[in-house]
């Protein structure tokens, strides 16, 4: 069973941001600038395509997942599966995990948003966005040729994307 604990709102932890990545005792946050830093911190294998017109492709789905799809996947889960957690555990016990937030508005939000009832609105809206952006996508694989979002070779935006698709 998984144990969710909100461990993330714990001081030590820093940004309460997931991910983070702790590398020589310092936090790294956001996860396409993590990625972005494990390839310059690790340049082997790279992990940005290249050419600038490659690099230009590379740097467009990244922002598109930042931009466009990690947002649209944020109203389609808080109206969705994350309110399967106030079930699971209650609101007074999220309530009190987020008493240790180091952002107290960034917790009362995440509380509303998971205690509100679903917006059925919000969701049809969100899907029809995220269809039309995944087309999109669809579109880039074709035109790349493919595998990968930048064609045959795998990099940064198919790390950033993964999360996405794994959401859906
Ligand atoms: N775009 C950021 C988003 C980070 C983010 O919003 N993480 C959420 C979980 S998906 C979080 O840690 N929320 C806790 C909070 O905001 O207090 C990334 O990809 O790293």
């Amino acid at each position: 069973m998984t144990t969710y604990k909100s461990d993330h709102y714990q001081p030590e932890y820093q940004d309460s941001l997931v991910p983070t990545l702790v590398h020589d005792g310092r936090p790294v946050i956001q996860s396409s600038n993590i990625a972005e830093y494990l390839d310059e911190v690790f340049p082997d294998p790279p992990l940005k395509p290249e050419g600038p017109v490659l690099r230009a492709q590379m740097r467009e789905w990244m922002k598109e997942e930042e931009e466009f799809l990690f947002r649209l996947i944020v109203t389609l889960s808080f109206n969705t599966m994350m309110k399967m957690r106030a079930a699971a555990y209650g609101m007074d016990q999220l309530a009190q995990w987020s008493r240790r937030h180091p952002d107290q508005a960034r917790a009362q939000d995440y509380l509303e948003r998971i205690s509100s009832p679903a917006d059925l609105d919000a969701v049809a809206a969100a899907e029809k966005k995220l269809r039309w952006h995944m087309e999109r996508l669809d579109n880039q694989f074709r035109q790349s040729g493919g595998p990968w979002v930048c064609g045959g070779v795998f990099s940064l935006p198919d790390i950033c994307l993964a999360g996405v698709v794994d959401r859906i």
